[in-house]
């Protein structure tokens, strides 16, 4: 059942015991503030030595460092887009940093992964159709992949998480 490997929980991405924890960063992925500060915090310096040789990440797309001092062993950074509006390709993109994070998670063999809400904060992406996104392009990719067993959908509010919880219902009960 594809429900019982998706977890929504309210709480600090940081401290999630996953393999792999995603990072919502910026094109230069060299840190920032909201949850890419708070990674970057945990993690220390070896992160940032190491994304500094990333070279950068397009908007939509991912990269894969080590975790250094946090309990996942991986991030994943991926960069959403900026919300302009909803004209401007917002939620293919927001779409292909689900994807493209859940497709590197395969390459590596990373079984439990925990996502934020990437772009929901400082980039303004409607948190309500940005959870619909979220859930839908997880669920679409774990029907055509086996090898995650495990996703977390890491809210830091109460309110995103009832987004979550509605979106992951409305979709679950569209199956049925
Ligand atoms: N754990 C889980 N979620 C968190 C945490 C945390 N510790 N801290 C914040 N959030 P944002 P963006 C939530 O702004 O919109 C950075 O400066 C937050 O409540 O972190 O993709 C980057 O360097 C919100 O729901 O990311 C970029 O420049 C969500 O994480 C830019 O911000 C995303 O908020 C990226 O903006």
């Amino acid at each position: 059942m594809i429900s019982s490997k998706i977890a929504i929980v309210e709480g600090d991405i940081t401290q999630q015991q996953v393999d792999a924890i995603v990072n919502a960063a910026n094109n230069s992925l060299l840190g920032g503030g909201g949850v890419d500060g708070a990674i970057h915090r945990a993690a220390g310096l070896g992160l940032w030595e190491e994304c500094r040789r990333l070279g950068g990440c397009q908007t939509g797309d991912a990269k894969i460092t080590r975790g250094y001092n946090l309990l996942a062993d991986w991030v994943i950074h991926t960069v959403g887009p900026i919300w302009r509006g909803g004209n401007f390709g917002e939620d293919g993109l927001l779409a292909s940093c689900y994807r493209r994070c859940l497709e590197i998670a395969t390459q590596y063999e990373i079984i439990s992964i925990a996502f934020p809400a990437i772009s929901t904060g400082a980039y303004g992406f409607p948190p309500q159709r940005a959870a619909k996104i979220a859930v839908k392009t997880v669920k679409e990719f774990l029907e055509n992949n086996s090898s995650v067993e495990q996703v977390i959908l890491v809210c830091f509010t109460h309110g995103d998480y009832n987004y979550y919880v509605s979106a992951l219902k409305e979709i679950l009960t569209m199956d049925n």
